[in-house]
C-alpha cells in the first residue's frame, strides 16, 4: 500500500488532518489502534475555541455544531461561596462553544466515510520504519494480515502513548513534563446543568467543576488523590461532594441522578521538542499533554492541525518546503502558551497536597485580586478563548 500522508491515529488531530488533506486531493490513510465504536464511545473535552470550530466550519461541519452547541459568553471562577464572573464577550468580543469532543469525532468520521477517506480501524503492531529516511513506511497487522503501508511523510497524531513520538531517537528530542498529584473524578449525567456557565470552584476540600454537554446531558469533576479507587465513589457520594465544593448556592439548583459515565484522568503537563524527525511530524497530544484545567487539549490538537495541513498542502500543491521546516516551532510557540494558561489555572485553583497556609492565602490572594481587576479577568479571557494562530 502506498499513500502521500500516512496518519497514525484517528482522535481528533488525525481526522481533522485527514479530511483537510483529503479535501485537496492529497491522499491519506488513517490507521487506529481502536474501533470506531471505541472512538465514539471516549468522553473526553467539552469546550472549543474559535479556532476549532473554525477548523468545522472550513470542512463544511457547521450544521449539527450551530445547532447542538452551545455558545458560552463567559465563565465563572468560585472560591468557597463567591463567585467571579469572566465575561469573554466582553473583554475579548468573542465566545466559546460547548460541544463534546465525541460528537466532533462524529462528525469528522461521517465526512471521512461519505468522502472516500481510507480509515483502517482496530489495526494492531502499528510500527513506524525509516522515518529519517527516503522511504518511511508504517507497518500494522488488520484483520490478522501483516500490511506495510509506505508515504512520504507520517504524521504521528497517536496520543501521548502512541508509538509515533516512540520512533524519534532519545539524542533527537527532549521531554518537560509535571505530573501532577492528583486526578480528576469525571462523571456524565442526563440531568440539566447547575448553571448556564462553567463554574470552576476552589475549595478547601479541593478543586470541582460544573460543566455540561446540552440543556439535558451534565459533566461534572472533582478532584481526587492520583491513587484514588473509583469504587469508593457512588453517584450520592460524587453528588454530595459537588454540592459542598460548589457552594450552596450553586448546589440549590444541582439537579442529581444516575451516572452514564465516571472515570478518574490523571492530570499532567507535557511538552516533546520539535515535533517534527525527519519525514515524521506530531500533532496534538503526541506531542504534548496540559491538565483539562484550561480545557485546551483538543483545541491544541486543532491549532497543530491548521499549521500541518497547511504547510503539506503547500508541500503537494508546489514543491514549497518552507512551512514543513517553520511547523515544529510555529506549533511549539502556541504550545508553551496554552501549557502555561493550563499550568497557571491547575495551581491557582487545586489543592496541592504538600502546600501549606502560605500557598493557600498567596492563591486567595490572587482570586481576590482577579475579582478586583478588570486587567486580570482579561488576561484569563484571552487565554481562554484561545490565542490567534
Ligand atoms: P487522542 O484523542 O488521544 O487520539 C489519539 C488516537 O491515537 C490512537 N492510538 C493509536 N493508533 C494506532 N496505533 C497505536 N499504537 C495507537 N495508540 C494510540 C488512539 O486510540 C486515539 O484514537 O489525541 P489527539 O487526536 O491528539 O486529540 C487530543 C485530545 O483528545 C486531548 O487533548 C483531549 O481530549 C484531552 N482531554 C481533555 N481536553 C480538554 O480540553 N478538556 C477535557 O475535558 C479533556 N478531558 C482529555 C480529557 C483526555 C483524556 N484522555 C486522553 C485520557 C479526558 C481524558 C480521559
Ligand atoms: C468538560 O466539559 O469536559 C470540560 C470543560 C472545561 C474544562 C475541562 C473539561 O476545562
Amino acid at each position: 500500500m502506498k499513500t502521500d500522508v500516512a496518519i497514525i491515529g484517528a482522535g481528533p488531530s488525525g481526522l481533522f488532518l485527514a479530511n483537510l488533506l483529503h479535501a485537496e486531493g492529497i491522499g491519506v490513510t488513517v490507521i487506529e489502534r481502536q474501533s470506531k465504536e471505541h472512538v465514539l464511545s471516549r468522553i473526553r473535552a467539552g469546550v472549543l475555541e474559535v479556532i476549532t470550530t473554525d477548523l468545522l466550519d472550513r470542512l463544511g461541519l457547521s450544521e449539527r455544531k450551530d445547532q447542538e452547541g452551545l455558545e458560552h459568553g463567559g465563565f465563572y471562577l468560585a472560591r468557597d461561596e463567591h463567585l467571579i464572573h469572566i465575561d469573554l464577550k466582553r473583554l475579548t468580543g468573542k465566545c466559546v462553544t460547548v460541544y463534546g469532543q465525541t460528537e466532533v469525532e462524529r462528525d469528522l468520521i461521517d465526512l471521512a466515510e461519505k468522502e472516500g477517506v481510507n480509515i483502517v480501524w482496530s489495526a494492531s503492531d502499528v510500527a513506524l520504519h525509516d522515518v529519517d529516511g527516503a522511504a518511511p513506511s508504517v507497518s500494522f497487522t488488520s484483520d490478522g494480515t501483516e500490511q506495510t503501508l509506505t508515504a512520504k511523510f507520517i504524521a504521528g497524531c497517536d496520543g501521548y502513548h502512541g508509538p509515533s513520538r516512540q520512533a524519534i531517537p532519545a539524542a533527537c528530542g527532549a521531554g518537560f513534563e509535571r505530573v501532577y498529584p492528583f486526578g480528576w473524578l469525571g462523571i456524565l449525567a442526563d440531568v440539566a446543568p447547575c448553571n448556564d456557565e462553567l463554574i470552576y470552584a476552589s475549595h478547601t476540600n479541593g478543586f470541582a467543576l460544573a460543566s455540561m454537554r446540552s440543556p439535558s446531558r451534565s459533566r461534572y469533576y472533582l478532584q481526587v488523590p492520583l491513587d484514588e479507587d473509583i469504587n469508593a465513589w457512588s453517584d450520592d457520594r460524587i453528588w454530595d461532594e459537588l454540592a459542598v465544593r460548589l457552594g450552596a448556592e450553586v448546589a440549590a439548583n444541582m439537579e442529581c441522578g444516575p451516572s452514564i459515565e465516571k472515570s478518574i484522568a490523571p492530570l499532567r503537563s507535557f511538552v516533546f521538542e520539535p515535533m517534527r524527525y525527519g519525514n515524521l511530524f506530531l500533532a496534538g497530544d503526541a506531542a504534548h499533554i496540559v491538565p483539562p484545567t484550561g480545557a485546551k487539549g483538543l483545541n491544541l490538537a486543532a491549532s497543530d492541525v491548521t499549521y500541518l495541513s497547511d504547510a503539506l498542502i503547500g508541500y503537494f500543491r508546489n514543491g514549497n518546503e518552507a512551512g514543513l521546516k517553520a511547523y515544529s516551532e510555529k506549533a511549539l510557540a502556541r504550545v508553551w502558551k496554552s501549557e502555561r494558561f493550563s499550568w497557571y489555572l491547575t495551581n491557582l485553583m487545586h489543592r496541592f497536597p504538600d502546600s501549606g497556609a502560605f500557598e493557600k492565602r498567596m492563591q486567595d490572594a490572587e482570586l481576590d485580586y482577579i475579582a478586583s481587576s478588570e486587567a486580570a479577568q482579561k488576561v484569563i479571557a484571552e487565554n481562554y478563548i484561545g490565542l490567534p494562530l
